[in-house]
């Protein structure tokens, strides 16, 4: 059984992976927050902000899926510390403990700013919507390097938005849901002869905007389909921004700052009284 290590873990994506994947490999879960366990995994605190936690937490695996870092978009301190540095440490520590296969869940955010009346495809110039877009774009291109110079073996997922179901009408074009994506993180560690690659990480959407041929190329079926939501989705959707609705990334093209926009319901802890 391969070993796995998952940065991010305790996040949404991380979290769904980690429950759709248990008991298929060995899983060593890191994260600078703590989470409850899932199955037999190995839990290891880093703060991928620092190389020596991440050669630590990169030792001994056969693969990475880098899902650390900050999900939306937000100040550039926090961008710059979790997603660039971060990303860089991850990408190293990795290469210097002999780890070859990289997954690296980039964003529809590295392409935010494609209209959606067009289709696009793996082969297009990255138009980031945000800082966070960017910093998307900067893991794709550390990925080419080491694939390039270091014969490393990367596999980048140009993530929609993972949820059990879509949540609004943009999300109709790039939902993912959990299963899809183990299903696609799964080619991602298993497929022989990777390189790099760059796949859109969204199920088989009848509206998508991307033509995900080369996910397909590599053995992708995904088993679900947005449209099964999409009236009731449309039924209660709300005219937005006309500039977050002509483009992809939607209020990424807009906002200088975006909360999660379906955060995993945690569990409620019984705070002490502080009197
Ligand atoms: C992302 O890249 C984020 O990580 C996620 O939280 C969602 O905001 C998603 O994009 C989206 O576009 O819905």
């Amino acid at each position: 059984m391969k070993t796995i290590l998952i940065t991010g873990a305790a996040g949404d994506v991380g979290t769904h992976l980690r429950r759709e994947l248990a008991g298929e490999y060995r899983i060593r879960a890191s994260d600078l927050r703590p989470l409850k366990k899932i199955g037999k995994e190995t839990f290891m605190r880093a703060d991928i902000a620092k190389m020596a936690d991440c050669l630590r937490i990169a030792k001994g695996v056969d693969a990475v899926v880098h899902l650390g870092g900050y999900s939306v978009e937000g100040p550039w301190e926090g961008i710059l510390s979790a997603n660039i540095v971060g990303c860089y440490n991850v990408f190293e520590a990795s290469r210097r403990n002999g780890v070859k296969r990289i997954l690296f869940p980039t964003s529809n955010h590295a392409v935010g700013f494609y209209r959606r009346d067009q289709t696009i495809d793996h082969h297009v110039t990255p138009r980031p919507d945000s800082r966070y877009g960017v910093s998307k774009v900067f893991g794709e291109a550390l990925g080419s390097l080491y694939a390039d110079k270091y014969g490393m073996e990367v596999f980048c997922m140009r993530i929609g938005n993972v949820n059990p179901a879509p949540i609004d009408k943009r999300r109709l074009s790039i939902w993912f849901s959990p299963r899809d994506l183990a299903q696609l993180v799964r080619i991602g560690i298993e497929h022989p002869g990777i390189r790099y690659e760059v796949v859109y990480g969204i199920s088989g959407n009848r509206r998508a905007w991307y033509d995900n041929a080369n996910a397909f190329r590599l053995g992708y079926q995904p088993q679900d389909d947005s449209e099964a939501y999409a009236e009731a989705v449309l039924a209660r959707e709300k005219p937005g921004d006309p500039v977050a609705e002509k483009y992809q990334g939607g209020v990424f093209c807009v906002a200088e700052a975006v909360p999660n926009p379906a955060p995993l319901p945690r569990k409620r802890t019984n705070k002490k009284k502080t009197r």
